[in-house]
This record gives C-alpha cells, sequence and structure tokens, in this order.
C-alpha cells in the first residue's frame, strides 16, 4: 500500500522481488543498484552478505517527481529458503507490487509452482490475490542449458496473464524491462486507474 506523505510532498511504493530460493532475486537488485545514477547507493542486506538471503536485501530508487510528489520505490527481496516462512509474510505486508523471479531450469519447476502457491495464499490472508495484483514474471538463467522452454513456463506459472519475461539477471538482460512494467502499473493504481 502506497505512503503519500502531504506536508513533504512524498510517495513511496513498496515493490517485492518474489521467489525460490537461488531464482536470482537479489541479483537483479544488484544490478539495478550498480546501473542506477547514484553511484553512492548500496544494496542494504540484513543480516549483512549471506547468501542465500536469510532476511531481506534492499534498495530505495527515486524516480523523480510526479504531479509534485517526490516518488521512491522502495524494491525488497524476499529470501525463497522455506525456512523463512515468517520473514516472508511479514515482509509481504504493505506491498504495491511483485516481481516474481522464476528459475528456467528443468530441475527447479517444483520449486517455481511451490513459491507461486504460496505467494497466492500469502495474498489471499491480506485479502489480495494474485488475478489483481500488480504484478510481472520474469523467467530468468536463460543462459543455462537444461531449461525449460517459454511456454512451458508460461503455461505452468503464468495463469493470470501478467506482463512476462525471459532474462539473464547476471548479465544485466531483461533486468529493468520488468520493473519499469510493474512501475507504470503501480503508477496506474496510485492515479486510480486499472491497470489490465
Ligand atoms: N547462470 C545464471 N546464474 C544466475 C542468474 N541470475 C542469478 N544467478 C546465480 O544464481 C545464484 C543465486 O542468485 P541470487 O540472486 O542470490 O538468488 P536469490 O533469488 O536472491 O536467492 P535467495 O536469497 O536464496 O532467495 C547466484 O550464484 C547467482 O550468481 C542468471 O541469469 N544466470
Ligand atoms: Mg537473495
Amino acid at each position: 500500500m502506497s505512503l503519500l506523505n502531504y506536508n513533504s510532498k512524498e510517495i513511496h511504493c513498496k515493490i517485492i522481488y518474489y521467489g525460490p530460493t537461488g531464482s536470482g532475486k537479489t541479483s537483479n537488485i544488484k544490478w539495478i543498484c550498480r546501473n542506477t545514477q547514484d553511484q553512492k547507493l548500496d544494496v542494504f542486506s540484513i543480516p549483512l552478505k549471506t547468501k542465500p538471503s536469510t532476511f531481506f536485501d534492499f534498495l530505495p530508487l527515486d524516480v523523480g517527481t510526479i504531479r509534485g510528489f517526490k516518488t521512491r520505490f522502495h524494491l525488497y527481496t524476499i529470501p525463497g529458503n522455506k525456512l523463512f516462512e515468517t520473514s516472508q509474510k511479514l515482509l509481504l505486508k504493505g506491498l504495491d507490487g511483485i516481481v516474481f523471479v522464476a528459475d528456467s531450469q528443468k530441475e527447479k519447476m517444483a520449486e517455481n509452482k511451490e513459491a507461486m502457491e504460496k505467494l497466492k495464499q500469502y495474498l489471499n490472508e491480506e485479502s489480495l490475490s494474485l488475478e489483481k495484483i500488480p504484478m510481472v514474471i520474469q523467467y530468468n538463467k536463460r543462459d543455462l542449458q537444461n531449461i525449460h522452454s517459454v511456454t512451458q513456463m508460461r503455461t505452468a506459472l503464468n495463469h493470470y496473464n501478467h506482463p512476462d519475461f525471459s532474462a539473464c539477471a547476471e548479465k544485466g538482460q531483461n533486468v529493468f524491462e520488468p520493473l519499469k512494467t510493474l512501475l507504470k502499473m503501480v503508477l496506474t493504481v496510485l492515479k486510480g486507474g486499472q491497470f489490465q
């Protein structure tokens, strides 16, 4: 849920990178961090520099002024590891949009599906739905050999026709595009419109 501060004329939105462990969520926001104009920025990880992530990574991203309001997106990654279900639920609270990062490797399909089901369940618990939330799907690790086709990935994971992208987060391919698409959807909702 976006936060509007009328006194300081600021809008804050929360974007979540969600997906199974190792799918490439931290790699996405690290790439974004390295390739945004403000070189002083760094990804903030709690706890510091664990791999895989055990709580969250965070990156604030200023996108300029919209109708006189300084607009900032807060990008979070949620650890995919099932051991961290409590923090997964906690971090999802107040979200405005989701980048679902799927791992294209064949052996990871079950984990992708399980993560999508869990997300659906968490959203339902918050009276939200996968169908209506601004979301994009990134099929990551397209550079690897033993991967499912995009059609197979789409059939297995994209049941509500969310915008989807083939990516290689490690090399920065299709890292910005899904985020830009999502930010447009979030801003449309913020202005009171419908994104679909
Ligand atoms: N080949 C390949 N490797 C990738 C790609 N994206 C990420 N990786 C690698 O996959 C591993 C896991 O990436 P992370 O970004 O840490 O994954 P994560 O989704 O944050 O994982 P959790 O924190 O456990 O949820 C790392 O070794 C990355 O370098 C990609 O597009 N291609
Ligand atoms: Mg991570």
